[in-house]
């Protein structure tokens, strides 16, 4: 791919150039150089997909759910089929190691459309007969065009994660990837034709979130906003479709405590709570950047956690033996790193990491790198434990008791995640109902059930994601009354 590859539009079933003919640098993270351009549409191109989506919206919110299921099952095997260059396009666009977008990204964004395409034949709807008066049910119904806003970290696994859902239920949909990592999602759209979804029932908009985005949030003919990303970002969202009565999901931002009891069983579950603070170079709003270590096991799991921090390897994205890849962009790699040197000026130890790697292969030599970093010796109050940093950086703090780890994980404006490592399963379950996060794992982390309601509460979102929880939120629930 050379900087004169254009990333277009997708609208109504086939590649769009933006209507202002401009384009914006897409660079790829591990060199730091331009390797392609993306259309730097405006809400010129965000009105032609809605004209697409609303025309096509007739004819498909009136397609059997069997048939839907069946397009989605067909786009399912399709992603799968094309495993090897999706995968490719994600570690170049994003930085995450191949060997992740492998494993992770891409069999997701399958599952994704694979679990609403069978949920889609099974749903069911409610009744309540009135004493011998009456029978009420509920009627529910696609609402119209959906405007579908996603996040860089985990692009074609969180732009699937609103797309299958929104379409599966009869839904059409406006969507719009994150400028900083548009490759996979434009490789979805002809993927989507193969698999025989009507035009214009998917379109993507690529381009800056201030235009696209907002030209989406905004327009009087999309009802429904599923929107990924940084909670400012996600107030100005859902200020703006405030003013329109829209109904809005809010994925947002984390800053997730790992509680680890005196009494957790390390050799078991060191590993993941490495995976947990680490994973996608720390790019998971899900991860743990906040280690909450009980005292009695504290030095021992410092010890042994900046180990193996240490033992992960830094290095090129395309590689096989690495472990870690490279940050997203330039500035949000300048970010990461400030927050280091925030920690220093905040009285932290820097037990391990805090800057590039000294050894990278020459074509990563101008990356975005930055070693896996841990920090100790820091106030729970202080910025690098309350601001999300969304990087490689995690902090260790000890705690005496339970009411002390539970004041210090729900001492931030977020609540996203949390995961409780201890052998006490009573504790686990008393812990696990103070913490204020949506999703709580217990000697164990990521571990996804598609079923469950996904999202945070505070500041870390509105609404849920996954499960019944989607296929409510992108449907209009009617009461129909009718007397006996
Ligand atoms: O977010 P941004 P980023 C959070 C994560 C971090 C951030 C990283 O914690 O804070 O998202 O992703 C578009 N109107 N999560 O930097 O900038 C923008 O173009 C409408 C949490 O991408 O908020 C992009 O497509 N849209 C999450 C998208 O919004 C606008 C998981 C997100 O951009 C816009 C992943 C505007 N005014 C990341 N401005 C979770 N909780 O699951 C920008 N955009």
């Amino acid at each position: 791919m050379g900087t004169d590859t254009k990333i277009d539009n997708y609208i109504a079933g086939r590649s769009a150039a933006p209507i202002s003919g401009a384009y914006l640098d897409n660079v790829e993270p591990a060199t730091g150089q331009v390797y392609s351009q993306v259309a730097d549409s405006d809400e010129r191109d965000v009105e032609a997909a809605v004209t697409a989506a609303a025309a096509a919206y007739p004819a498909w919110s009136h397609t059997p759910a069997a048939e839907r299921s069946a397009i989605l099952l067909r786009l399912a095997d399709l992603i799968d089929d094309n495993l090897d260059e999706l995968a490719r396009a994600e570690s170049v666009d994003n930085g995450k190691p191949l060997s992740v977008a492998r494993s992770v990204d891409i069999p997701r964004a399958a599952a994704n459309f694979r679990f609403f395409a069978t949920a889609i034949v099974h749903d069911q709807s409610e009744s309540h007969a009135t004493d011998y008066s009456a029978i009420n049910y509920t009627l529910r119904r696609p609402r119209g065009v959906a405007g579908l806003i996603s996040p860089w970290n985990l692009p074609l696994y969180l732009f699937t994660w609103k797309i299958a859902p929104a379409i599966a239920t009869g839904n059409t949909a406006v969507a719009k990837p994150s400028e900083v990592t548009p490759m996979t999602a434009s490789l979805l759209g002809p993927l989507a034709a193969e698999a025989g979804l009507p035009d214009g029932v998917l379109n993507i908009v690529q381009g800056l979130g201030a235009k696209v985005g907002n030209a989406i949030t905004g327009h009087p003919q999309i009802p429904t906003i599923s929107f990924t990303g940084g909670t400012l970002t996600g107030a100005a969202v859902a200020q703006s479709a405030a003013a329109q009565f829209k109904k809005v999901s809010l994925e947002l931002g984390g800053k997730n405590a790992t509680v680890i009891f005196d009494d957790a069983d390390l050799d078991q579950s060191l590993p993941e709570i490495v995976r947990s603070a680490f994973a996608n170079q720390g790019q998971i709003c899900l991860c743990g950047s906040r280690l909450l270590v009980q005292r009695g096991l504290f030095d021992e799991f410092r010890t042994r956690f900046v180990a193996a921090a240490k033992e992960l390897r830094v290095g090129d994205p395309l590689s096989e033996d690495s472990d870690q890849g490279a940050l997203v962009s330039r500035p949000h790699w300048e970010k990461v790193c400030s927050y280091v040197d925030v920690a220093r000026s905040e009285g932290g130890t820097v037990e391990c990491g805090g800057a590039p790697p000294a050894q990278l292969p020459e074509r990563c030599k101008n990356g975005f790198f930055l070693e896996p970093t841990v920090i100790t010796g820091l106030d729970p109050q202080c910025r690098t434990n309350q601001e999300e940093i969304f990087g490689p950086v995690v902090t260790l703090t000890p705690f005496h008791d339970e009411a002390e780890a539970l004041a210090i994980a729900n001492s931030t404006r977020y609540g996203l995640a949390t995961s409780i490592w201890t052998s006490d399963l009573g504790r686990a379950h008393r812990v696990a109902e103070q913490i204020h996060a949506g999703t709580v794992w217990i000697n164990c982390w990521m571990l996804r059930d598609l079923r469950v309601p996904f999202g945070g509460m505070k500041h870390s979102g509105v609404g849920r994601e996954g499960g019944d929880e989607a296929l409510r939120f992108f449907t209009e629930p009617k009461n129909v009354c009718v007397k006996m």
